[in-house]
């Protein structure tokens, strides 16, 4: 079965099938099951039906049910469970998956306290706009069936209201042939663009009830309508027309899938129009970062940081982020007409607003930009090709001064050499000119709603998802990010998922001693105060003994650049053989004097 067409991987991609090493771990004794006979048999069985190959979960009486499904009716196959040590690494690691794949898995997590620890991992998916299916479970709903106290406790009249918000649908079906209709409408809405986290919570006693009679069989995939959200003929003329006549035409690169056929077509686009292209490092990569075209891929846009803004007549923004924040300074009444191809709109609500600040559009195209860029590039006509040479990213001869996540950026890069990676996650602090994309799985951009603590589980749902690519998988954390979310590295030794972590230790929340900082020249109060409840220090965190206490190995802690190139060395051979490194770097606490500017003027 296949999911929408409008996803943005092609389900008949079994580039991403699960892998055979892990399907060989955690084999359960053949149980002879071959019918399903409880409720939660057959929400297992829909999983199945989906081909979702992975659930990623911590466990829970509350859906023993569906985990004793899982096991004993599909031989913990296809799905396959993925144990983790806290929900937020469960919702991460399909999150990760998500943005290299573009395909949801599932995640399970226990009745409301599962959930309310799974909560901000699933904000971060959501302002990543990625998809996923997230089981959980309540009751029994019917109060008389519930064991004392626990059961009472874990019962809530209305679970889903904890991530309504953040998440594109829920739903409590109280029957498994209900249940099994969510499972595919889930699949369904998280799957269609813009993509999303959806909710499924399963009434504990509809999961262990015995099945009265045999659900009626379906083909699933006629439940799972591909969406076309390709441009209307006439609007694309117009949006065609406007940019042909442009003398200075930016493209803002935004939300794009990993496929490498939207990125040629944007590729092709730029050269047709001969226009700018600003990328963004909060999402995955689009556009090559050393095209002569390519005008830089700041974390946040501005007059400032992208001048080809300022001389712009004409903006077209492929789903970007933050579009009025890129316009702001332009003024209310931009005089650069603005085009809009996004179907982001459609999932705004009224709890979070991550739809940011309402832009102002002179032709706005409701579509997936991924399938209209080719008809755009079809319409313009071949136009002003160029022809894009090889202009490497600064790379600075000189060595910066002190110990810096810029060494760790150079260090990787001469280790690395031309070999594949993907960075799985960037710290706050990194500077698009330290790296280079030419590929769109180099980077998969980062958390999506600013949840510190994502990074860890993230990067090994991206691996999970990149074993067997040939590409290495890179994940660069904050010391902050790594301590929160750090549990994860034990489902990725446990399920041999190879991965490096960096970990940029600056042995502090340094991001907000910037913000003490500023709170202090503001009030004209003593600066150098700005370090207390910020710093990680007496004692400092042996950040690689967490990982060799998971069953990874451990490097560093690295003080001195010189030695950085050995250890990543040592710890890429790791990986290669197929194990998880940890490299703690001592960098300064500090950053760049460009990001600090940058984060001050966006506070300002
Ligand atoms: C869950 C969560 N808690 C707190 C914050 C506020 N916050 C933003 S950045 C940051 C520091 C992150 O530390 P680290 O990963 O070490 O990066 P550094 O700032 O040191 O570069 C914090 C605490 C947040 N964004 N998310
Ligand atoms: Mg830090």
């Amino acid at each position: 079965m296949s999911p929408p067409s409008s996803a943005r991987a092609r389900p008949t991609d079994k580039s991403f099938a699960a892998d055979a090493s892990i399907a060989a771990l955690e084999r359960p004794r053949p149980a002879g099951i071959n019918a399903p006979a409880f409720g939660s048999d057959v929400v297992a069985e829909t999983l199945r039906a989906l081909d979702i190959p992975y659930i990623a979960l911590t466990p829970g009486a509350s859906y023993r049910g569906l985990h004793d499904s899982i096991v004993n009716y599909l031989g913990n196959t296809s799905p396959q469970m993925l144990l983790c040590v806290h929900e937020e690494s469960a919702i991460a690691i399909a999150h990760g998956y998500a943005k290299v794949t573009g395909t949801a898995i599932a995640a399970a997590v226990h009745s409301n306290v599962g959930l309310q620890h799974a909560t901000m991992a699933m904000f971060n998916a959501w302002c990543d706009r990625m998809p996923m299916l997230v089981l959980g479970a309540t009751g029994p709903v019917d109060a008389p069936k519930r064991r004392p106290w626990i059961d009472w406790i874990h019962t809530a009249r209305d679970q889903g209201a904890l991530i309504r918000g953040y998440t594109k649908w829920d739903d409590q079906p109280s029957s498994p042939g209900a249940a099994r209709e969510a499972l595919l409408r889930g699949s369904w809405i998280a799957n269609t663009a813009p993509q999303g986290p959806v909710y499924i919570n399963l009434d504990a006693e509809m999961q262990e009830a015995k099945l009265a009679e045999p659900l009626p069989p379906i083909d699933a995939a006629r439940y799972l309508p591909p969406v076309a959200t390709a441009a209307p003929a006439e609007l694309l003329s117009e949006a065609a027309a406007l940019l042909k006549s442009g003398k200075h035409v930016v493209i803002l690169a935004g939300r794009a899938s990993r496929r490498e056929e939207p990125w040629q077509a944007r590729i092709a686009l730029a050269e047709a129009l001969d226009a700018s292209v600003v990328t963004d490092l909060k999402i995955g990569a689009s556009f090559p970062t050393d095209h002569p075209l390519h005008a830089g891929a700041p974390r946040d846009v501005t007059l400032e940081s992208v001048p080809a803004l300022r001389g712009a007549d004409v903006i077209l923004s492929l789903d970007w982020v933050d579009l009025a924040g890129a316009l702001r300074g332009l003024g209310p009444a931009p005089s650069a007409k603005i085009i809009q191809i996004s179907l982001d709109h459609r999932i705004h609500n009224g709890w979070s607003m991550d739809y940011q600040a309402l832009p102002p559009v002179d032709v706005f195209i409701s579509a997936d930009p991924d399938l209209v860029v080719a008809d755009l590039v079809r319409e313009i006509g071949g136009g002003r090709p160029r022809v894009a040479e090889e202009r490497p990213r600064p790379a600075p001869d000189r060595e910066p001064p002190g110990f810096t996540n810029e060494h760790i950026a150079r260090t990787l890069r001469q280790v690395l050499g031309d070999r594949p990676a993907t960075l799985t996650h960037l710290p706050l602090s990194w500077e698009d000119r330290w790296w280079t994309f030419r590929h769109p799985l180099d980077f998969v951009g980062s958390d999506g709603g600013a949840g510190v603590g994502g990074g860890p589980g993230i990067s090994v749902g991206a691996a999970l998802a990149l074993k067997n690519s040939g590409r290495l998988a890179v994940a660069i954390c904050g010391d902050g990010d790594y301590l929160m979310g750090v549990t994860a590295i034990w489902t990725a030794v446990h399920y041999k998922i190879p991965i490096l972590f960096v970990i940029a230790n600056n042995r502090s929340f340094y991001n907000d001693e910037l913000h003490q900082e500023r709170m202090a020249r503001m009030r004209a109060r003593p600066v150098e105060n700005k370090w207390i409840g910020q710093r990680l220090t007496d004692p400092e965190i042996d950040l690689a003994a967490m990982g060799r206490a998971q069953g990874a190995q451990g490097f560093g802690p690295v003080g001195d650049p010189a030695n950085l190139a050995a250890a990543l060395k040592e710890a890429i051979a790791v990986v290669d053989s197929g194990g998880v490194a940890v490299v703690d770097v001592h960098v300064e606490p500090g950053y760049t004097a460009a990001m600090t500017a940058a984060m001050t003027r966006a506070k300002s």
